[in-house]
């Protein structure tokens, strides 16, 4: 109990710095450049698997992900302190996409392809199948004025 209080308590001193460096630099976050761009193979079990990091700065790193139509597994890790999602504009479940597990409960959106709010230190995925190539855009919907955005490119 007395570990579980101490770790407590260090991750309270750690987002108080956190929110103070966001002070400081809060001036530019709005101009942040979008950041990152990576190309996604495949894995042994057919998953095109990415890992893209919300921050505090509301930023996805990578800002661009690059795959083939097929299997997609998206895993936003929130290295920050701030909650964020990762919700697709257009791409849904009746646009060639399909949500399957655990991270379909909670969507922000019924419909469209999304990974749901997750808190600070964590992290959660969706897993769907995009048959269409093209652009789709993402967003989190909790930071989308202040250009919390990416693109996920689908090659043929
Ligand atoms: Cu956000």
């Amino acid at each position: 109990m007395a570990l579980v209080r101490s770790t407590a308590l260090a991750g309270v001193a750690g987002l108080a710095l956190t929110l103070a460096a966001c002070e400081n630099s809060q001036p530019s976050q709005a101009v942040a450049p979008q950041q990152g761009d990576v190309t996604v193979t495949a894995g042994a079990d057919g998953v095109q698997s990415v890992v893209i990091d919300a921050n505090d700065e509301f930023r996805f790193l990578p800002a661009t992900v690059r795959v083939h139509v097929g299997k997609v597994r998206i895993t936003l890790r929130n290295v920050g302190s701030t909650p964020h999602t990762l919700t697709f504009d257009t791409l849904t479940a009746q646009s060639g996409a399909a949500q399957s597990g655990a991270a379909q409960s909670g969507a922000a959106q019924p419909g469209k392809v999304a990974v749901p709010l997750t808190r600070g230190r964590a992290e959660q995925l969706v897993e769907f199948t995009v048959n269409t190539p093209g652009r789709y855009g993402f967003v989190c919907t909790i930071h989308e004025s202040l250009n919390q955005t990416g693109t996920l490119v689908v090659s043929p």
